[in-house]
């Protein structure tokens, strides 16, 4: 039996990624801090119906010590470092703690490895917010990056750790460069779940305005189901490489609005009101995935459309909001 050790497994990603390699027949091990081991953190695998088949160990990704336990209590064939403090607005008010967990976590986990099990497998989450401010019209594995916040500072520097472990000390070691991907498991507070829910809330009557920052912002939006499975096939290659996961289609947050709007039945136009309040001191305009290398290396595609996933996420809140 293959064993994995997730960190950030109480995220949406975890909870997807858990329940695939489960399906596989995996051993799954999740890091999760103390926080995480409540009723409420444990909503998504719950909502998965997973809770009960995973292995949690307390730990937290900043401390070497519980990362280094956690690994040997695992004894992982596979390392999946999904754990970090990942929304990009909040790293402007935490931007030490956003570096601390989301930079030097990535490395203590990969320290943790190289002192404990070095043969094991490791995938790092990176992002395509490394790209910030765009220097090509699509981004592929060789666009220069521009980080455009404290979030993609430190994951910049995960992603060149995890290129430098794999070169240093001959690591299987990858780096997934993942587009957005949304599901009905995505947090709250980013746009198109914050979109899913407050178009819900409305058409219960609930709620009568959606409040939103620059909906001119374009984002390669996919959905986190198909994307962890991008997750575990990097790991089943003969070498460790990096690879862009993309659906190559970019839409504005305007638009994909609209889809939500469209879906309840509802006119955008009568409730949707712009918030300064929610604008980024700096913004990442455009994003485009090529993925044509996962595509060739590992046949791997984007399967889920954008209307397709909104449609999901709005009955999901519609559904849950109204108590069914
Ligand atoms: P989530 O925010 O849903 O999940 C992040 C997880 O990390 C949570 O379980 C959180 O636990 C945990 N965590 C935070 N800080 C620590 C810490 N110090 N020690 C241990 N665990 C910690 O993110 P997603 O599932 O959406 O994303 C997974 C990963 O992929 C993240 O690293 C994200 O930055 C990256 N990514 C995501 C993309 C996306 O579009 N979803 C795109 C590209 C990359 P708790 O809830 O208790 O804080
Ligand atoms: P992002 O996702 O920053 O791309 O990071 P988010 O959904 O937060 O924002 C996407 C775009 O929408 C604009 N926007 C708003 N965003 C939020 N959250 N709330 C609003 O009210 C709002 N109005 C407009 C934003 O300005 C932005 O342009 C996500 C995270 O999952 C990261 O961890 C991951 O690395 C990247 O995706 C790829």
């Amino acid at each position: 039996m293959k064993s994995a050790l997730i960190t950030g497994i109480t995220g949406q990603d975890g909870a997807y990624l858990a329940q695939l390699l489960l399906s596989k027949g995996y051993r799954v091990v999740g890091l999760a801090p103390r926080r995480s081991a409540t009723d409420t953190s444990l909503a998504r695998l719950e909502w998965l119906g997973i809770e009960k088949d995973v292995e949690l160990i307390d730990g937290d990704l900043t401390d070497l010590s519980s990362v280094i336990r956690a690994v040997q209590h695992a004894s992982p064939d596979e390392v999946y470092n999904l754990g970090a403090q990942s929304f990009v607005k909040t790293s402007w008010d935490q931007p030490l703690l956003t570096g601390q967990s989301t930079g030097i976590g990535a490395a203590n986990v990969l320290e943790a490895i190289r002192i404990v099990k070095p043969e094991a497998r490791f995938y790092q989450a990176s992002t395509s917010e490394m790209y910030g401010l765009i220097q090509e019209p699509m981004q592929s594995e060789s666009t220069p990056f521009y980080p455009r916040s404290p979030y993609a500072v430190a994951k910049l520097y995960a992603h060149w750790m995890t290129v430098n472990y794999r070169e240093s000390f001959d690591m299987y070691a990858c780096s997934g460069i993942l587009f957005n991907h949304e599901s009905p498991l995505r947090g709250l507070e980013f746009v198109t779940r914050k979109v899913t829910d407050g178009v819900a809330r409305i058409k219960l009557g609930l709620e009568k305005e959606l409040r939103l920052g620059n909906i001119d912002a374009k984002r390669d939006w996919g959905h986190a189901r198909d994307y962890v499975k991008a997750m575990w096939l990097m790991l089943q290659q003969d070498e460790a490489d990096d690879y862009v996961i993309a659906t190559g289609r970019t839409t504005t947050v305007r638009d994909m609005c609209r889809i939500a709007f469209e879906a309840a039945e509802l006119n955008m136009d009568e409730h949707l009101v712009i918030d300064p309040a929610f604008f980024r001191p700096a913004e990442v305009e455009i994003l485009l995935g090529n993925a044509d290398k996962a595509k060739a290396k590992l046949g791997w595609e984007a399967e889920t459309s954008l209307e397709q996933m909104i449609e999901e996420m709005y009955q999901a809140d519609f559904d849950r909001l109204s108590g069914r």
